[in-house]
């Protein structure tokens, strides 16, 4: 039988397992890369594995995250970070040089590629053919130690895209489109091909787009064909002899198969306060909008900025709206400023933030309480933006525009005729802010900075085969991994101190969390559905293990959470019959006997209520050894030993 895009990368990269859904494959790990919110605890956890030099054939270290510098948090970080690639081997992107997932796809991200990054849009690289997935830090030292990536082989799906976008409706809404069918649960566990006459009108820019915003539907990966259109982004960025044609066969097969008519999409939105709240913009339009906000990972690209531009030529923004744009790389904005279009921004009336992600992570940009900020970003959850009470709503960089220009929720369509956007043949290429790896003669007399925040992770010791705790909280469905662990610009500048960002845990929902667990000595998270969704932060596992809680009963897991909490030593347990989610509360004293975890179901005893709860640990038989160990860590220690 003929293969699809995602087997014949996966095959040429297999190191033990077998390619079927569900079943746990290790492939063979081309490319990592980092950035510097989750990369400062990656390469501290890779200095701990004790491996002299990194065995990537490509390892890249980016600075986009953290970059306020109101103290010497951040920028003790960016040193560390910057010695650390030139001793061990990585390159290192510096501050100001773009967002991680844009500048990769602009100048590494190469078809037929694997790349396993620490921050969950990683998939971005599928829009040039790239297998690419997102993980937590542990999981890309061990990579960049030459380990290979572990996880569950996912279902496949063919998404089949017909026709032609119409103008005005773009990338996004085929992804808001994907979202409001998948919700943020629906992708859990598969993998999504794109394929279909209408990719061929796509530039990877917007199939970047697409495998970007897949993510929130908590998908392992998305990824689309390498074609002419791939060559032409290879050229056009001097890369074009790392081309490869990677097309699915004609009798490739699929699990499962989905269809859009591209020609019907119209523009789209996702409301407050969930990516899968989706609804067109003709039935929300008119809502008056303090803040609009363009650029992030998912919408930063040259194209996307050509046609805001383009858009704002010779027009001001409304009064009642101030537009932020921070555009994903150095090379989007010599593009712009070559081209004379970057003016129109200017003249328009934007603020023009750093090439970072800035307003996205809530590093600055706060949009007004009780306000609404419409943004071209990824995420909306509650209180990601700074402000508690204002309602962020995800759009194209289309309707973006327009809402800046009327100051209200506005349909692209009213702008009249579309800018058409064409990309250079060739881009202003610049790579003088990515500083190579030294040789390792050179690298060996290189000295690591240490800034007195950053911490070495904490020791954790092994399972232990009962534990007893309070329920410390009850959560309910969609939790993410913003409410378990905050960022922002007071939150972010600790990621590099455990004990330090530990007091932030819950902070938003229960502030009070972290002192009733530390007063407790631990006990248990009770979670919902899709338990820990979003990002990939794995302070939102190693925080509750460093406050003493080993296990999460949850009625299910995200992907790249669940991982996290076994590479931590946390066990993630889920409930037989969903319904006993109800007989469990909070404050109830909990015994678990984990023994050696042999038996995938267990019980946990409420013990005043004296009623016993079945459970299922859902572990395969290297995530066992991983937890009794007490995380990855250890367990790869004594391997590579
Ligand atoms: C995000 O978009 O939530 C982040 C910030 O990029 C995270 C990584 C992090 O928390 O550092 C992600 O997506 O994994
Ligand atoms: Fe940065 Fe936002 Fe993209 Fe995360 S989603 S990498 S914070 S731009």
């Amino acid at each position: 039988m003929g293969k699809s895009i995602f087997e014949k990368i996966l095959m040429e990269h297999l190191v033990e397992g077998k390619p079927e859904p569900g079943e746990e494959v290790s492939i063979k790990i081309d490319q990592t890369l980092t950035q510097d919110a989750t990369g400062t605890m990656a390469f501290l956890e890779f200095e701990a594995i004790g491996i002299p030099r990194i065995k990537t054939e490509l390892s890249v270290s980016y600075v986009d995250h953290n970059m306020l510098q109101i103290d010497y948090l951040n920028p003790d970080d960016h040193l560390y970070l910057q010695t650390a690639a030139a001793k061990y081997g990585a390159y290192f992107s510096r501050p100001g040089n773009g967002i991680c997932h844009q500048v990769h796809l602009e100048r590494f991200a190469a078809p037929g590629k694997t790349l396993l990054g620490a921050d969950s849009h990683t998939p971005t690289a599928g829009g040039v053919g790239s297998l690419a997935i997102g993980a937590g830090g542990m999981e890309i030292a061990a990579a960049m130690a030459g380990a290979p990536y572990t996880f569950k082989y996912p279902k496949l799906v063919k998404v089949e895209l017909k026709g032609k976008l119409r103008e005005w409706v773009s990338a996004k809404d085929i992804a808001l489109e994907m979202l409001k069918r998948l919700t943020v649960k629906g992708g859990v566990g598969k993998a999504f091909e794109f394929v279909g006459e209408g990719i061929k009108y796509l530039s990877v820019p917007e199939r970047a787009t697409i495998t970007n915003m897949m993510v929130e539907s908590g998908a392992t990966t998305s990824i689309f064909p390498s074609d002419d259109i791939t060559k032409m982004w290879l050229r056009a960025q001097g890369r074009e002899e790392q081309w490869i044609p990677i097309l699915p066969d004609q009798d490739a097969h699929y699990d499962e198969e989905m269809e859009i008519d591209l020609g019907q999409l119209e523009p789209l939105v996702a409301m407050p306060h969930s990516p899968d709240n989706v609804k067109p913009v003709s039935e929300v339009e008119g809502l008056d909008v303090a803040q609009v906000a363009i650029g992030s990972c998912t919408n930063s690209s040259l194209r996307d900025m050509k046609l805001v531009a383009n858009a704002l030529k010779g027009k001001k923004i409304s009064k009642n709206t101030s537009l932020l744009i921070n555009p994903g790389s150095r090379q989007v904005v010599l593009n712009l400023i070559e081209s004379g279009e970057f003016k129109y921004l200017i003249e328009a009336g934007a603020r023009i933030l750093e090439n970072a992600c800035g307003p996205c992570i809530g590093m600055g940009g706060a949009p007004p309480s009780g306000s609404f900020s419409v943004r071209t970003y990824n995420r909306n959850f509650k209180g990601r933006s700074g402000t508690e009470d204002a309602g962020v709503i995800l759009a194209s960089p289309e309707t973006a525009v327009a809402t800046a220009i009327f100051g209200r929720l506005t349909d692209p369509r009213k702008l009249g005729k579309m800018p058409e956007v064409r990309l250079p043949e060739k881009f202003i290429i610049d790579d003088s802010m990515i500083i190579p790896p030294l040789p390792p003669d050179k690298a060996s007399e290189v000295t690591v900075r240490r800034g007195p925040n950053i911490k070495p992770l904490p020791k954790f010791d092994p399972l232990p085969k009962t534990i007893e705790g309070e329920v410390l909280i009850k959560l309910s469905d969609n939790v993410t991994t913003d409410d378990i662990l905050p960022a922002g610009a007071n939150v972010l500048p600790l990621r590099s101190n455990i004990e330090k960002i530990s007091k932030f845990i819950f902070h938003r929902i229960d502030p009070a969390f972290h002192d009733r667990a530390k007063e407790k000595g631990g006990g248990i998270i009770v979670g919902g559905e899709n338990y820990g969704q979003g990002s990939s932060r794995e302070h939102a596992a190693i925080v509750p293990r460093y406050l003493g809680i080993r296990a999460v009963l949850a009625k299910s897991f995200a992907r790249i959470h669940r991982s996290n909490l076994i590479n931590f030593g946390v066990v993630p347990l889920t409930f037989k019959n969903t319904t006993d989610y109800q007989a469990i509360e909070k404050g109830d004293r909990v015994k678990i006997e984990f023994g050696t975890l042999e038996k995938e179901e267990l019980n946990a005893i409420i013990l005043e209520k004296g009623k016993m709860i079945p459970l299922i640990h859902d572990l395969s038989e290297r995530e066992r050894e991983i937890v009794l160990a007490g995380g990855l860590l250890p367990w790869i220690r004594t391997r590579f030993s």
